[in-house]
């Protein structure tokens, strides 16, 4: 089994908090993202989406999705669980953990890359350029406060996301928040429960991953 990572990355971050989180600890590879070597021809035969995480399993599977990697550990490992325990509590996390994904990841993906100068024609990650449009990035900031707004209001009726645990959930939020604040997007002071709840998930010996 292999991980590839990029220790500066927001996506491959995500399964490291969630594998610190379960205490787990993989043979990992650091791909540089920021001189190409995601798209030379040796990490291109391991993924040709060209991005990363990805990980590698001892039957040949590989797996370049965030969610799909998390699942696997999830299944080996279920203790502690973070992406629900019983039929309900799965619908839940699934529910919010899109939820935080479609309003907020992907609106701080669209702020970050459509308005950083290093990232002119990488719009979106994967093997294909594509040009940066200043309105996305306009309609990301606004996408991001919306999402900063559901969060405070959901934090205010439940300790974590989905419940009353830290879930994979917790994890896309939480790196969410951390990667908008690179574009210099940051909840408003307004937003108490959001800021006791983000001040609760990076005290976690996890959040340093
Ligand atoms: N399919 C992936 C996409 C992950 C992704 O967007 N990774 C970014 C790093 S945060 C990447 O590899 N970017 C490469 C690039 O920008 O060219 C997933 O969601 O798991």
């Amino acid at each position: 089994m292999r991980f590839y990572d990029c220790s500066t990355a927001p996506s491959p971050r995500r399964v490291r908090i969630f594998l610190a989180e379960k205490g787990i600890s993989v043979p990992t590879v650091q791909v540089d993202l920021r001189n190409g070597e995601h798209f030379g021809a040796a990490f291109r035969a391991i993924n040709p989406d060209c991005t990363v995480p990805v990980l590698t399993l001892d039957s040949g599977t590989i797996l370049t999705d965030i969610v799909g990697i998390c699942r696997y550990f999830e299944e080996i490992q279920p203790d502690p669980r973070l992406m629900g325990a019983d039929p309900e509590d799965k619908a839940v996390v699934d529910m919010w953990l899109r939820w935080c994904d479609r309003e907020g990841f992907y609106a701080a993906m669209d702020a970050f890359r459509n308005a950083t100068p290093g990232m002119k024609q990488r719009a979106l990650p994967g093997p294909v350029n594509y040009e940066q449009l200043p309105a996305l990035a306009e309609r990301g900031r606004a996408r991001l406060n919306h999402f900063f707004a559901g969060l405070d209001q959901r934090l205010g009726a439940s300790e974590f996301i989905a419940g009353l645990r830290y879930t994979v959930a917790d994890i896309a939020a939480q790196a969410t928040v951390d990667f908008a604040a690179w574009a210099k997007i940051r909840p408003g002071t307004e937003f108490a429960n959001l800021a006791r709840w983000h001040a609760a998930v990076s005290a976690r010996p996890s959040a340093k991953a």
